[in-house]
């Protein structure tokens, strides 16, 4: 068993809900921001067999976009990063995808 924590833009985020519910994948979403540009994005928790995780990981990338954003200095130094510690365009996702083993799930 295993347990995928996928971070997803909010603008995929229903698309890939969609199309992991689709295939029996039993889904949690969670609100989340991430800490770098304090932008909201969304995790899933997925709990799956080991022989579904490729499939999942597939889905996943699949309605997953790379994005552009725009960071201004101003914004970055307010992070605490010094001035010209970011390019004005930074690329975000598709999605960051980890894969954690299970020793034990049960439901009550
Ligand atoms: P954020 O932390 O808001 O990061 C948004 C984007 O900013 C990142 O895109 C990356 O391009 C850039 N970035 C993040 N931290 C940076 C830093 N210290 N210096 C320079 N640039 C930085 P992604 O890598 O695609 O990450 C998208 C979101 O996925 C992140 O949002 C965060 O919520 C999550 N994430 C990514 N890697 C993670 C990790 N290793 N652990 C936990 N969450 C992660």
């Amino acid at each position: 068993m295993k347990l995928i924590i996928a971070i997803v833009n909010n603008d995929d985020s229903a698309v890939v809900a969609a199309a992991l519910t689709k295939e029996e994948f039993t889904v949690t979403k969670l609100s989340t921001t991430g800490g770098f540009l304090m932008v909201g994005n969304t995790t899933f928790l997925i709990g799956t067999e080991d022989d579904r995780v490729g499939r999942c990981k597939e889905i996943i990338r699949k309605h997953s976009m790379t994005r552009t954003h725009s960071v201004n200095t101003t914004e970055s130094l307010g992070r605490g990063l010094s001035e010209g510690a970011l390019a004005n365009d930074i690329t975000v996702g598709g999605a960051t995808v980890f894969v954690l083993s299970v020793d034990e799930t049960e439901k009550y």
